[in-house]
């Protein structure tokens, strides 16, 4: 049986912004459920963080999950199962006030769909899958001792793993250790959104991007077949975050003004500007981009270093741009020294914004 697996889809993430919540709707709407309905999948696993805020929730968000995804789901006939993550939680010690029971607990106490605020072993046309929430101090003896009894050979839960990539780059050094899963031939884990994989864990990255430390980072969901075991990634191709590296001493006018700027309506753009010598120019490309309504568009440019008073000091100072170009210019290479140069005035440019947004 085939079995979709989505995880960290945070509904209501970037409090409640309606351009993200339009940017999720596309992947429901164009990928995730037309990909369940082709391949007739009837069985979906969300592994953690159903939603972005712990205390509360609004109302629109509420809506857009249920109407978007819980009742789509249901009106499929998709048996769903849904593992409690730490975002999902009210509390920070236990997982016993969830907002996913809060929400879909109906009057007499039934709750569609299943909701696991505790470790359950469940089975999947006869295969064992241990379902793991979030682990807190109030629940940890409790999973330690599933995790010991439990003859399944498969576990998927939403776990903080030291060791794995939290987000591209960035290295999680607290956590469980790997070795508290080990006896499982395989482990399928929610909570951090890059995706990736190290021996037998797998974090499967979460559906699309929400901060710009996902961009261009491959996101989607995944579909596991219990009877071979392989796990199918599809990914979302469409993209929040943007960046457009302008340098018009590569473009002609009629270029930069007849760009696809199309693609990018409704998402996020950043502008790095590696050589801007026409301002006519650049001010032609913001033009056409704010026609097709951009959610916001910032623009980096060379930032030039500020002295305080002393004028013989500001007389013969160079901007560090200056400095670097004066050094390429000394080196003793003959060929590229123009590409090197401007590689170099891209990175300073992406690391003077990295230090302004992070
Ligand atoms: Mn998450």
């Amino acid at each position: 049986m085939k079995i979709a697996l989505i995880t960290d889809t945070h509904w209501g993430a970037r409090n409640d912004n309606i351009a993200f919540s339009n940017y999720f709707s596309k992947f429901y709407d164009n990928i995730f459920f037309p990909h369940l309905e082709k391949y007739n999948i009837k069985a979906c696993i969300h592994l953690g963080d159903v939603v972005d805020r712990r205390k509360y929730i609004n109302f629109k968000t509420a809506n857009d999950l249920r109407e978007n995804f819980v009742e789509r789901l249901w009106k499929m006939g998709v048996d769903t199962h849904v593992i409690i993550g730490n975002h999902d939680i009210f509390y920070k010690n236990t997982n016993d006030i969830n907002s996913m029971e809060e929400l879909f607990t109906s009057s007499d106490g039934q709750y569609e769909p299943w909701i696991y605020a505790s470790p359950r072993e469940v089975e999947f046309d006869g295969t064992k899958i241990m379902m793991m929430p979030w682990i807190t101090s109030d629940n940890y003896s409790d999973c330690v001792s599933a995790i010991k009894n439990t003859k399944a050979q498969i576990m998927m839960g939403h776990l903080e793993i030291s060791g794995f990539e939290m987000h591209r780059g960035q290295i999680c050094d607290t956590g469980f250790t790997a070795e508290m899963f080990s006896k499982f031939d395989l482990v399928y884990s929610g909570h951090f959104h890059h995706k990736s994989t190290q021996g037998s864990i797998t974090y499967l990255g979460n559906p699309y991007e929400i901060t710009w430390s996902d961009y261009q980072d491959a996101r989607g969901f995944h579909i596991f077949d219990t009877k071979t075991r392989e796990l199918q990634f599809i990914q979302n191709p469409y993209n929040m975050f943007h960046k457009i590296y302008y340098d018009d001493t590569k473009e002609t006018f009629e270029k930069i003004k007849e760009r696809d700027y199309e693609k990018y309506a409704g998402s996020i753009v950043k502008i790095i500007v590696v050589q801007k010598q026409n301002p006519y120019w650049f001010d032609t490309m913001l033009d056409e981009l704010y026609k097709v309504d951009i959610v916001d568009i910032s623009v980096i440019e060379n930032i030039d270093l500020e002295f305080e008073d002393d004028d013989t000091v500001v007389d013969e100072a160079e901007d560090t741009l200056t400095i670097l170009s004066n050094y390429i210019d000394t080196l003793n290479i003959q060929k590229d020294k123009k590409e090197l140069d401007t590689l170099i005035r891209t990175l300073y440019n992406e690391a003077i914004d990295y230090q302004i947004s992070a």
